[in-house]
């Protein structure tokens, strides 16, 4: 009868009960009723029942636990060599690089996908693990003020100098190529660095400052150390630009000041709010140059630069004092502190009041490393998203059997390419600066498309990793599967380097300072790109899209230039995004145009037009919701993944 139907271990348990004459009901109904439902019992009777039950309901509550277990249990997404794994990264150099640079820098970068998987991923797991700690005082009391980090962060910076992340940039060996080789080498390591991406991003902004100051001589070891391949001569920047009166506005709320020592050096006093990084050698800071009567100058114009090594030879801090770590919602692997610069020893590097102006050499390296980790965060997270709707099944079938789910990865990976290839675009203008291959106009674009890629790509990002993060169910919010870390740190990149709106009004500046011409190269660029587009029949309607939205571009600028500050600054925000929706829109048709693109990218296109550029209502005209478009999801999301990749 009922026990002869149950598992083994339902019928024994069961058969235990029927012995003592009573028969137990399932575990869920005991929890809803008080008594044994249906059965008359004495007190000792019931005690009894109770002990014994107990022990029955031990045999068999475990065995069922276990059983539960088993079922839910879940297959963790697995994911390959990053570099072999991304379509649009091999297509892109194939199509870029001259043949030669090409075959270098692809066995690099295959070579140096394997070491991330086997060597650097397991390394930034630890650094999220054991984040750095701040000790004051030794065990005898004496002040130390030390930041202790773990040996996977220690080893990760070995790893960067030996791996060339900042030097490959300076060494030029394959001439303006060799910026994007860099940054191809960051945008791999970026998610699996443990933050170290962070103070790269710093030595490479103080780097770039020393290199167009010409190498002054008494920078040229500095400037030796930051480039260097050899882990025990490399030095590592902090950019201490934020104190407690400004993040943002940092022209009026810099206090620190310097005075001026007999032997030409200055000593530093005053308060820096947020420094990241804060384990780095050396840094570049702000302050105000005091004059013979102990006055500054307030504003921009009193702002110098400063460069500063962090420690001495015996390694005792520079009369700065650690007043501690900053509790941050991410980044944790990396120390973040405030600092009391107490008269720290420190060398003027620009021209008196010209500090704003010299440090932004930095930000806008700094920058362009934010968005190198925007595109870095979404294609982590929509690799792993893609490799899990490949194993896990809902509803009957595997995720990536729903068309509504692959919809949703599709157009994140849209996002992405945009993204991508405006990377791209931007290390590609950076490397012609700056081996003295660019034009004019190459040099207003790359001024223009900075703050645009930033402010856009860093928002973009936070979108999509939380997106991809729900696309795992309540996996996504689970600690230990890593995927809320990348979440945690994806956000800071809306806000450091510049919040979106700061970076929005630096668009306008961009757009004052050249009286209007970084507008007129900015168009003149997206047309020729889409010029060239015109001979791919598939594309025209997303050519289309895209001329019209640059002519309604076009009117706005016109109109908004008859109009007063406050109506362009209140724009600014709304126009910097159109701005980075239409270049990255164009970037994709023009690599959609190529002779050997593949119908991904063309589809990439199109959708980037459809759901980028157009409002909703004209989806369905654009028959973004066709069975035939489902499937291309699929393609465009898979493209790439280890089941359909192909080599260069
Ligand atoms: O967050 C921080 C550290 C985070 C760790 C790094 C991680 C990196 C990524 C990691 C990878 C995943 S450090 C704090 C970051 N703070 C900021 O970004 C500051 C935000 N605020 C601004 O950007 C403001 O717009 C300011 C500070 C630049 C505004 O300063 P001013 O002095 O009020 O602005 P002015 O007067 O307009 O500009 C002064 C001069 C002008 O040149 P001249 O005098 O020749 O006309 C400007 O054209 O500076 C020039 N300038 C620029 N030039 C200003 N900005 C730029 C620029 N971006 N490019 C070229």
């Amino acid at each position: 009868m009922f026990t002869c139907r149950l598992p083994w271990w339902r019928s024994s348990a069961t058969c235990k009960l029927w012995q003592l004459g009573c028969f137990l009901p399932p575990v869920w109904e005991r929890c809803r009723l008080p008594s044994h439902k249906g059965i008359n019992m004495t007190a000792r009777q019931g005690q009894q029942v109770s002990m014994q039950e107990k022990q029955v309901l031990k045999d068999l509550e475990m065995p069922l636990a276990r059983r539960e277990t088993e079922t839910l249990f879940q297959e963790q997404p697995q994911t390959g060599n990053q570099y072999l794994e991304d379509a649009l990264l091999r297509s892109y150099l194939k199509t870029h690089l001259p043949p030669k640079v090409l075959e270098e820098v692809n066995q690099d970068l295959e070579r140096f996908g394997n070491c991330l998987l086997t060597k650097i991923k397991p390394l930034g797991w630890e650094c999220e693990l054991n984040p750095p700690v701040f000790r004051q005082y030794d065990a005898w009391g004496r002040r130390v003020d030390h930041i202790v980090t773990c040996s996977a962060w220690r080893r990760m910076k070995e790893i960067a100098a030996e791996e060339g992340l900042i030097a490959e940039a300076y060494e030029r060996r394959y001439a303006n190529w060799s910026r994007l080789h860099q940054a191809v080498k960051l945008y791999l390591f970026s998610s699996s660095s443990g933050g170290f991406n962070c103070p790269l991003a710093m030595t490479d902004g103080a780097a770039k400052v020393i290199e167009s100051l010409g190498i002054p001589g008494s920078l040229k070891n500095a400037f030796d150390h930051l480039i260097s391949r050899d882990p025990k001569t490399f030095w590592t920047s902090g950019q201490w630009m934020t104190e407690r009166r400004g993040g943002s506005d940092v022209a009026n709320g810099t206090e620190t000041v310097a005075r001026k020592q007999p032997d030409g050096t200055y000593r530093l006093y005053g308060f820096k709010w947020f420094t990241s990084a804060a384990d780095s050698d050396v840094t570049l800071t702000l302050a105000r140059v005091l004059d013979a009567e102990g006055q500054v100058k307030q504003g921009s114009s009193g702002l110098s630069l400063f460069f500063l090594k962090v420690r001495d030879e015996e390694g005792k801090l520079n009369s700065i004092q650690v007043q501690r770590l900053k509790d941050k919602l991410g980044t944790r692997q990396m120390a973040t502190a405030e600092l009391w610069l107490d008269g720290a020893k420190a060398e003027l590097i620009s021209a008196e009041g010209r500090g704003v102006a010299s440090i932004s050499n930095m930000l806008n390296i700094t920058r362009i490393h934010n968005v190198i980790g925007a595109v870095a965060s979404m294609r982590r997270m929509i690799s792993l998203s893609r490799e899990y709707a490949h194993r896990r099944v809902a509803f009957g079938k595997l995720l990536k059997d729903h068309p509504l789910h692959m919809q949703t990865i599709a157009r994140m990976e849209v996002q992405t390419r945009g993204a991508f290839l405006l990377l791209m675009e931007i290390v590609h203008l950076l490397g012609l600066v700056e081996t003295n291959m660019a034009s004019e106009q190459d040099q207003l674009l790359l001024r223009l498309l900075i703050p645009v890629a930033k402010l856009y790509t860093g928002k973009q990002a936070s979108a999509v990793v939380i997106e991809a993060m729900e696309s795992f169910g309540g996996q996504g919010y689970m600690e230990d599967t890593g995927l809320p870390v990348i979440v945690r740190d994806t956000l800071v990149l809306s806000i450091w380097e510049g919040t979106t709106n700061i970076l929005s009004l630096d668009v306008l500046r961009s757009l004052t300072k050249s009286q209007g011409q970084v507008m007129a190269v900015f168009i003149s660029t997206v047309q020729k790109k889409l010029e060239l587009a015109l001979s791919t029949m598939k594309l025209e309607p997303a050519v289309k899209q895209m001329r019209d939205a640059i002519s309604s571009l076009t009117q706005f600028t016109q109109a908004a230039g008859s109009k007063g500050a406050v109506v362009m600054e209140l724009a600014a925000r709304d126009f910097s995004y159109t701005l980075a929706r239409i270049y990255a829109g164009t970037l994709l048709i023009e690599h959609a145009a190529r002779p050997d693109a593949s119908s991904t990218d063309i589809s990439a296109a199109r959708r980037w037009c459809n759901q980028e550029l157009c409002p909703v209502a004209t989806e369905l005209e654009n028959s973004s919701y066709k069975a035939e478009e489902a499937l291309m999801d699929s393609a465009l999301v898979y493209e790439g993944s280890p089941a359909c990749s192909s080599r260069l």
